[in-house]
């Protein structure tokens, strides 16, 4: 909670339209001499300086001076293959992406879902670990689960977690280091946002040669997701508007799994900070990313002209309002607008968390990237966060 507060503070005005009397907006950077690797990440425990970068849009609003770097966390200061925001690597034995584990299994995502229903849906995970191979005849798996509105960002408590029992699982092979597995949730609620944890192990069966009976069955795990998570949700059964809901999320899901791979964002390797969502470079795009998904739910909404807070705001009309007590979000569902910081950021919507006062948002340009974060009505001083909510009706369906 701490570490993504302080990332709130210093990257949280995404655009322009601050108060007069707030304070100009900072940027967070790393001296090169702290990226001995010259891969744009300064080394684990690297010391930041603060700048400020204006408050007018344009250009250069999310680049650091000269000699200095955006971003640090490299667990590898002398290998620029290696750092935060990377592809885990499989079978190489090495932590690729400095998330602390070595060869750790990814989760595929799909703007499509995987055969998400009402009541279930299927998670397929790309195998990175040899050892999960070896084990294949042996293998099975279970799944962590639980309603995003039933966390905190910061969840420790298993408890809060279904979990599934050990399945046999089968690894089918879908190109030469591609090895796959695919398991199917079941049982959940309707309209549900959900996140997701895979566990591989291996059994092992202890047989009483006298009575040749089975005496012990071991489930020994072989690998680990670690705080890696897969979100999805269930299809709504009972909101008309339901559908385009579920893609905007869908599609969101799925750009979050981009930017957790590094392509969006600060040295994003194929659409350098908000560039996918047609944001200039260097240029704010919390307000771009919105749109953009907003467009994959509602063909029509002309994304690419909305490129700034106001044209949002114009977007939803009486359907936006300002906010003054918590109470005005009661009615918020999932891929709705949410303004913050006197409308200098902006993210969507996605649940309330089990916190009082306190939601899950999907948001663009959270220090330059896509972040699945939880913000509190109020910050630490108890001052407002969230001024604004535009919620999607059918209006903006239907465009009437
Ligand atoms: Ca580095
Ligand atoms: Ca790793
Ligand atoms: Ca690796």
């Amino acid at each position: 909670m701490k570490i993504i507060f302080v990332i709130l503070l210093s990257f949280g005005f995404c655009q322009s339209l601050m108060a007069t009397d707030d304070p100009p907006p900072t940027i967070k950077c790393f001296s090169v001499d702290q990226d001995t690797d010259r891969d744009g990440y300064a080394r684990v425990g690297a010391v930041s300086e603060v700048f400020e970068v204006g408050v007018d849009k344009g250009a250069e609003k999310l680049t650091c001076p000269a000699e200095y770097v955006p971003a640090a966390g490299d667990c590898n200061d002398h290998n620029a293959t290696i750092h935060p925001y990377r592809v885990e690597v499989p079978f190489n034995g090495k932590d690729d992406n400095c998330n602390g584990e070595r060869d750790e299994s990814t989760y595929l995502y799909s703007s499509r879902g995987f055969e998400n229903t009402d009541r279930s849906f299927k998670i397929k995970v790309k195998i990175n670990n040899f050892w999960v191979i070896l084990n294949q005849n042996y293998l099975y798996a279970k799944v962590r689960y639980v309603k995003l509105r039933d966390t905190i960002l910061d969840e420790t408590e298993s408890s809060v977690y279904s979990e599934g029992s050990w399945t046999k699982v089968r690894v089918y092979r879908k190109s030469r280091y591609d090895y796959r597995v695919d398991l199917k949730v079941l049982g959940l609620e309707s309209g549900e946002l959900y996140r997701a944890q895979v566990k591989f192990a291996r059994k092992v069966t202890y047989v009483n040669p006298q009575y040749d009976r089975i005496t012990r069955e071991v489930y020994t795990p072989i690998t680990d997701f670690g705080e890696t998570y897969y979100y999805t949700l269930t299809k709504s059964n009972s909101l008309k508007s339901s559908s385009e809901r579920e893609k905007i999320l869908l599609h969101g899901f799925t750009e979050y799994s981009y930017q957790e791979k590094g392509y969006i964002g600060q040295n994003g390797k194929l659409y350098l900070n908000g560039t996918r969502y047609y944001a200039d470079k260097d240029e704010y795009w919390c307000t771009e990313f919105y749109a953009w998904l907003l467009d994959k739910g509602l063909p029509g909404v002309d994304a690419r002209a909305i490129t700034w807070i106001p044209n949002l705001v114009d977007f939803f009309g009486e359907n936006y309002h300002e906010v003054s007590s918590p109470a005005d979000l009661d009615g918020a569902k999932y891929g709705d607008f949410i303004s913050m910081y006197g409308a200098g950021h902006t993210t969507m919507f996605l649940v309330p968390t089990r916190r009082p006062n306190e939601y899950w948002m999907l948001e663009g340009n959270n220090g330059n990237r896509v972040k699945i974060t939880n913000v509190p009505f109020y910050d630490s001083q108890g001052d407002q966060r969230i001024d604004g909510y535009g919620h999607i009706t059918k209006k903006e369906v239907l465009g009437k």
